[in-house]
């Protein structure tokens, strides 16, 4: 699964930031807290060096509470960082953002003179509006659920003590890493109309049946599992009538019912990834590189015979 970024809205943005970093104290990075690795970009410890940050864990109103612990203890433990899960949605702990801007200040020599600032980043559709219009308590930031919505920088008074400024959709996902595309794609951030959606349903469905079995199982009235993702599909499309002409089954359908009740939640509160799975991540996406660049370089050399 290819992610689709293109350079110059790339280096747009990153000129967006570089800008705005200087004038604020802290980057708050927010991060969908179903897929915490899939919905952060790779560049932003590199481009903010030394500088705090806040890892906002929204939409933990559909996130698995046992595993969004494991991710704060995971980011607690790293260097100036502090994390905070919040729902922008319920408004759940949504005060904690400021709380937590004004606690990774507060040996600052400037804390008493005037506010904290913090600037907000995240890939597409993570909620940086959302955030931004709850805790400004106003419709300022246009939200909507298309990824790349935002597309001005816009700077906001929180309260007197802390100041945000909005960016637009700026930074993009992990392209190297096939699994965060996957991931994006099943949980609707990025567009339907350029995907496979019956090879995402798929991926998810290989994560469900060995994370959540009994959700499945609940959920579509199954008497017993399937072991393979296509035929938990199949199953799906029985169990909900998705039948074509002669009793074919309509898998399309099938996988749409099946996206639509992860998005909604239906499925109960679900993470597809953990941080002890971080490291054999790492190495595939590794080893992907890798392939790719010897392929390249074979093809290369095939060329160079070629012409000799
Ligand atoms: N359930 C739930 N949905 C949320 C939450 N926060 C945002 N959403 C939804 O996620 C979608 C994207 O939210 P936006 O605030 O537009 O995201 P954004 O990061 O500004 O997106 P871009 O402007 O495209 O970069 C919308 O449909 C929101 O309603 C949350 O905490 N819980
Ligand atoms: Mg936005």
């Amino acid at each position: 699964m290819q992610i689709q970024w293109f350079p110059g809205h790339m280096n747009k943005s990153i000129n967006i930031i570089k800008e705005t970093l200087g004038k604020v104290d802290v980057i708050i990075e927010i991060l969908d807290a179903r897929i915490p690795v899939s919905s952060s970009n790779p560049m932003i410890p590199e481009l903010i060096g030394n500088k705090p940050r806040l890892i906002v864990l929204n939409k933990n109103d559909l996130a698995d509470p046992e595993i969004t612990e494991k991710w704060m203890n995971y980011y607690k433990n790293l260097d100036h960082t502090m994390p905070v899960k919040v729902s922008s949605k319920t408004l759940e702990n949504l005060e904690n953002i400021s709380v937590a801007c004004n606690e990774l200040c507060k040996d600052s020599k400037w804390i008493n003179r005037r506010e904290v600032r913090g600037m907000i980043v995240g890939i597409p559709n993570v909620g940086k509006s959302t955030i931004i219009n709850a805790l400004s308590g106003k419709k300022k930031v246009a939200v909507g659920n298309k990824p790349g919505l935002t597309r001005d920088l816009q700077r906001i008074n929180v309260t007197e003590k802390f100041q945000i400024y909005d960016t637009p959709g700026i930074l993009w996902p992990k392209f190297e890493d096939k699994v965060a595309g996957y991931n994006l794609a099943a949980l609707g951030s990025i567009k339907d109309t350029i995907l496979d959606l019956n090879g995402i349903a798929c991926k998810t469905l290989e994560i469900l049946i060995s994370k959540y079995p009994e959700r499945l199982t609940e959920r579509y009235n199954f008497d017993e599992l399937p072991e393979e993702p296509h035929e938990v599909l199949n199953l799906i499309g029985i169990k909900r009538g998705c039948l074509q002409s002669r009793g074919i089954i309509d898998i399309d359908r099938a996988v749409n019912f099946f996206l639509k009740d992860l998005r909604d939640g239906k499925l109960g509160l679900i993470t597809l990834e953990e941080p002890s799975e971080l490291l054999e991540r790492e190495r595939q996406t590794l080893e992907e590189r890798e392939k790719r660049e010897l392929k390249l370089k074979l093809k290369q050399e095939k060329k160079r015979n070629k012409k000799g």
